[in-house]
């Protein structure tokens, strides 16, 4: 099986991952800054299909129009040259300091304002470039002094944000839709919709939720301590996993944005798993691109970028193919059977039968030897290690 990536397998990066210049909390930059036109080369040399940005990681905050429209026709003209496409944009609501207190959650109406008009704008050149899923990391709608925000107030305000820009892209017929990319904390102490759930849960509050998904990020679901494939699989379920961040992350600690793969591995495993193979009870498949949002070591040089960026897509290359395995071997199959993992698929009362029906089955209670059935066996061990041996190319 291939493991050179091609277009066909949507690998995606964000402009502001390889261009990262290194600069963290504690240190100066240790990379020159990238030319997105170069960027944009180099990523299709190595067989990417995609690229995707914030609004300034192309035009720097505060330039002029005349100036904005050359980038974005030099830019254009990049995509043009290699083929590249751009799947999903975004808004820079973060870096300038106007937004220290947040965006769409600033406790400054004025700011409030301004964001909105930053994400509309941006949003005009996403419907020009094509793109189908913007993206909204609230990196900023958070807090440090639980008495400086009114938790309420400000989810009014990021329902209040959300709904008036997907009426807008719904009012200009510009078929986007909205994933919301949840994050605990950094920069913020606290961030608003912290985990995937908070982020669907506030869906279900929307007027306009039918345009909006999430974009869950490995790294972010796992410094919360939660698990990034289960997640995956819930906002599936829920018919809202219209994008995603992969990366790698080691345990609860900072957003550490590792190559993909470099963090938790069999969490990367059964991950590339679902999305290539579906679950095993079937249900909704996931066929956006494959995004990645990493940076490069700080430690690394130009070339490092690359790379790093060939990595990511090398490694889930890989992990499909180990997947694809891992579910063709029969001793595989056997495990499942013998775990009962189809069996979760069938549902728990008979079609037509009704909750009296079950007070009167006297072997689902009365004549039901708990002990007994207690005695039963998983074999949980046994399929866990096949998945490791797999992995490893044991098998
Ligand atoms: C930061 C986020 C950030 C977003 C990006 C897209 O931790 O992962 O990189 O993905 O702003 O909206
Ligand atoms: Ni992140
Ligand atoms: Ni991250
Ligand atoms: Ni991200």
């Amino acid at each position: 099986m291939a493991t050179q990536p091609t277009r066909d397998d949507r690998f995606s990066f964000g402009l502001w991952t390889v261009g990262w210049p290194a600069r963290d909390p504690f240190g100066d930059a240790t990379r020159p800054a990238l030319d997105p036109v170069e960027s944009v080369h180099r990523l299709s040399d190595l067989g990417a299909w995609g690229v995707t940005f914030h609004d300034d990681d192309l035009v720097p905050f505060g330039t002029g129009h005349a100036e904005r429209d050359r980038i974005i026709a030099r830019f254009r003209g990049a995509l043009d040259q290699t083929g590249l496409v751009v799947p999903m944009m975004t808004t820079n609501l973060f870096t300038h300091p106007v937004f220290k207190d947040g965006a769409f959650t600033s406790n400054d109406r004025g700011v409030r304002r301004f964001a909105l008009r930053k994400v509309l704008r941006h949003l005009d050149l996403a419907a020009e470039l094509g793109a189908s899923t913007y993206v909204f990391w609230g990196g900023r709608e958070g807090a440090e002094v639980d008495q400086a925000k009114d938790i309420r107030a400000a989810l009014d305000r990021y329902r209040e944000g959300i709904d008036l820009l997907a009426e807008y892209v719904k009012e200009q017929g510009y078929g986007i839709r909205f994933a919301i990319e949840p994050k605990p904390n950094e920069p913020r102490g606290d961030i608003l919709l912290p985990t995937l759930g908070h982020a669907l849960a506030f869906i279900n509050e929307l007027e306009h939720g039918d345009i909006v998904g999430v974009n869950p990020e490995v790294g972010h679901e796992q410094m919360a301590g939660l698990n990034y494939t289960a997640g995956i699989a819930q906002a599936l379920w829920a018919g809202k996993l219209f994008h995603l961040d992969l990366n790698g992350q080691r345990g609860v600690k900072y957003d550490q944005d590792l190559i993909f793969g470099h963090g938790d591995l069999l969490n990367a495993f059964s991950l590339v798993d679902l999305l290539e193979n579906g679950a095993p009870g079937g249900g909704p498949v996931y066929d956006g691109p494959r995004h990645f949002d990493y940076k490069p070591l700080r430690t690394e040089d130009v070339d490092g970028v690359w790379d790093s960026a060939a990595a990511n897509m090398r490694t889930y290359l890989l992990l499909r193919e180990r997947a694809a395995a891992f579910r063709a071997d029969p001793a595989v199959q056997a495990a499942l059977e013998t775990s009962g993992v189809a069996d979760l698929s069938r549902p728990t009362l008979s079609p037509g039968e009704t909750v009296r029906d079950l007070l009167s089955d006297r072997t689902a209670f009365e004549d039901y030897d708990a002990d007994k059935e207690a005695e039963r066996g998983y074999g949980y061990a046994k399929l866990a290690q096949l998945a490791l041996e797999h992995l490893l190319g044991a098998l």
